[in-house]
């Protein structure tokens, strides 16, 4: 029998469909899953009348594979990764591959690579994005590890992957290579809480459409539909219109008998870590985080709703203009963050001595993930034209469309805050917009406060940064004393 080009241990949904869609694609894979039964049954069921080769054993799985082994682990994250990871070892030669396909946390990536390379083996850490139907007809495909691994998989990858088209009539691959060692399960950890802000983000949207304006859902998935054909045209936008417009059994829309609570199982709480760590106002993603935290305690805001009032929500005057300006505010708040998320790579990049691919990025979240966009093209373009470019809001497209998006955008917040909706997203991120654009903030203030009550010292602006300045705040006239040093 001719040996497999790839093994995939895991066949749960993840791993099940990722297996169909590399035999697809002419690929000859070999499966193991830890409860063995379920090989036999995926050979019975979906596997039935194509090459896959279902094996018994870990020993077995290595055996049909050509050199150098590629075996990809879709399994739960955590754990079950070390285990496998080191049943592997002694089954493997110099040179084979290791691939974690799951969502890992890039820490131990970073670890897992180190480890593997020791062992003279090599670890590819990827992010997997899409879901099943995603894994089955083209994820985004996000990896990152030892480069030495990157030709050995590329091939498998770029074909599997989602593809976009290029204006010259070609076809990209969702799938780069992202990066050394954690990149890979970095980006992907991002991209989450990136679609956790545009999730919220259309969220208020919603939330001033029906509450502010009144608009029946008809009217609501209109409008979304309308807007999925622009600028804002996205699978978010797109399944958003599909939901406004879903009846339940009654003929009412489902969306209003959902439990508004929700939850989520920690990648944007992650990256908002990630970012708090290294110092990032990574405040979308954040502010996206901490909504849905707040929207989980429930019962207390049904409590206090008897309480605390506020005004009546109702947005007078043309209710077109106002849809046009949330239009303006959501793509800008949008665009927010985006930056902030750029912002974040650039720290990462830093901190961990990756060597990012910024425009691959983008064009590997332009297809088959969640947040994928017509949007993102912008990104990739805006890196093309500049790869050192210090922050997307300084690229020409978007400051444009930042400049004529801001007194829409304005309007919207203000109305908001007006009529007591809550937007922590859109109007972070124009708290932000306003921050960044600026060259004189109030830190002054607070670093004289951090003066005094902690002696933490100050720079001046009329002397050379660096110098260090400490005033006695609570001495009278003559009594105050300045002391100057440099800090190393
Ligand atoms: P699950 O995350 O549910 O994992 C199931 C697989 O892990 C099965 O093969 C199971 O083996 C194995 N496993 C478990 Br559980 N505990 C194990 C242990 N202690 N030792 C060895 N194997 C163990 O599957 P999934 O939803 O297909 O996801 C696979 C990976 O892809 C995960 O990391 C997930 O986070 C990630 N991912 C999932 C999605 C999605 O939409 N589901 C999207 C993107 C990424 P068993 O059959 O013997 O129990």
């Amino acid at each position: 029998m001719s040996k497999a080009d790839i093994g995939l241990i895991g066949l749960a949904v993840m791993g099940q469909n990722l297996v169909l869609n590399m035999n697809d694609h002419g690929f000859t894979v070999a499966v193991f899953n830890r409860t063995v039964s379920k090989v036999d049954k995926f050979m019975e069921s979906g596997a039935k009348g194509t090459k896959v080769i279902g094996t018994r054993s870990l020993e077995e799985l290595v055996n049909s594979l050509k050199s150098p082994r590629r075996v990809m682990l879709m399994v739960q994250a955590g754990k079950p990764v070390d285990e496998f990871i080191d049943m592997l070892i002694p089954l493997l030669d110099k040179g084979d591959i290791i691939i974690d396909g799951g969502n890992s946390n890039y820490n131990d990536s970073i670890r897992r690579t180190a480890y593997l390379e020791s062992k003279g083996l090599l670890f590819v850490g990827t992010g997997v994005s899409g879901g099943e139907e995603g894994a089955r007809n083209g994820p985004s495909i996000m990896p990152g590890g030892s480069i030495a691994a990157w030709d050995h998989v590329k091939p498998i990858f770029q074909s599997v992957a989602a593809k976009v088209s290029r204006p010259d009539g070609g076809e990209d691959p969702c799938c780069d290579w992202v990066g050394e060692d954690g990149a890979g399960h970095y980006i992907k950890m991002v991209h989450n809480g990136i679609e956790y802000g545009d999730m919220q983000l259309i969220s208020e949207a919603y939330h001033l459409m029906r509450d502010g304006l009144g608009m029946t859902h008809e009217e609501m998935q209109a409008t979304f539909a309308e807007w999925n054909t622009g600028k804002l045209d996205s699978y978010l936008i797109e399944i958003t219109r599909d939901i406004l417009g879903y009846k339940d059994e009654d003929g009412q829309a489902l969306v209003e008998k959902i439990l508004d609570a929700a939850e989520q199982k920690g990648t944007g709480k992650w990256t908002g870590i990630s970012a708090l760590d290294m110092g990032i106002p990574l405040t979308l993603v954040v502010e996206a985080v901490l909504a849905r935290a707040l929207s989980s305690i429930k019962d207390e805001r049904e409590s206090a709703s008897k309480v605390l009032t506020g005004p009546q929500p109702a947005i007078t005057g043309d209710k077109q203009a106002f849809l046009n300006d949330l239009r303006e505010a959501l793509y800008a708040s949008k665009i927010i963050s985006y930056t902030q998320g750029y912002m974040l790579f650039r720290a990462a990049a830093k901190e961990y001595n990756w060597n990012l691919n910024y425009g691959g990025i983008a064009l590997m979240w332009r297809g088959g993930c969640i947040i994928r966009s017509v949007f993102l093209g912008k990104i990739k373009e805006a890196f093309d034209n500049n790869p050192a470019l210090p922050n997307l809001l300084l690229d020409p497209y978007f400051k444009e469309q930042m400049l004529s998006a801001q007194a829409a955008w304005r309007r919207v917040v203000a109305q908001a805050v007006q009529q007591g909706i809550p937007v922590p997203t859109m109007s972070s991120a124009l708290a932000f917009f306003d921050g960044y654009r600026s060259s004189s903030l109030p830190a002054n203030l607070l670093q004289a406060q951090r003066d005094y009550f902690g002696a933490h010292t100050y720079q001046r602006i009329d002397k050379p940064r660096g110098e260090y300045f400490h005033t006695n705040w609570t001495g009278h006239g003559g009594d105050v004393t300045s002391t100057v040093w440099k800090k190393d």
